[in-house]
């Protein structure tokens, strides 16, 4: 299985969403919170370049973006062999 990542933040309805999506397709993941910024916001500034929002959703090291870019991919069909299902 692929490694999946998320940075999230406390109260935030899309990290909420994303994390429903992943659960929902079954796979497991690593979550980041970081609400109160820190090391964990850094590197994922470092691995996501100019991200200004959360969620950021990371699959072996690959970002594909928040719950807008992540759900369109599946909508087009794309996310469950990024997943390895
Ligand atoms: N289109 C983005 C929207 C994400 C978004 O607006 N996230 C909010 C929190 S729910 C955010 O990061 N706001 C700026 C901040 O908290 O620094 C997505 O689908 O992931």
């Amino acid at each position: 299985m692929p490694r999946v990542e998320i940075y999230t933040k406390w109260g935030c309805p899309y990290c909420v969403a994303a994390k429903t999506l992943l659960d929902k397709k079954g796979v497991a993941y690593e979550e980041y919170d970081i609400t109160m910024g820190g090391p964990k916001r850094a590197e994922m500034l470092e691995r996501v370049p100019g991200a200004r929002t959360v969620p950021q959703v990371l699959v072996d090291g690959e970002a594909l973006g928040g719950f807008d870019d992540v759900s369109a991919l599946d909508r087009q069909g794309g996310l469950d062999a990024k997943l390895g299902l």
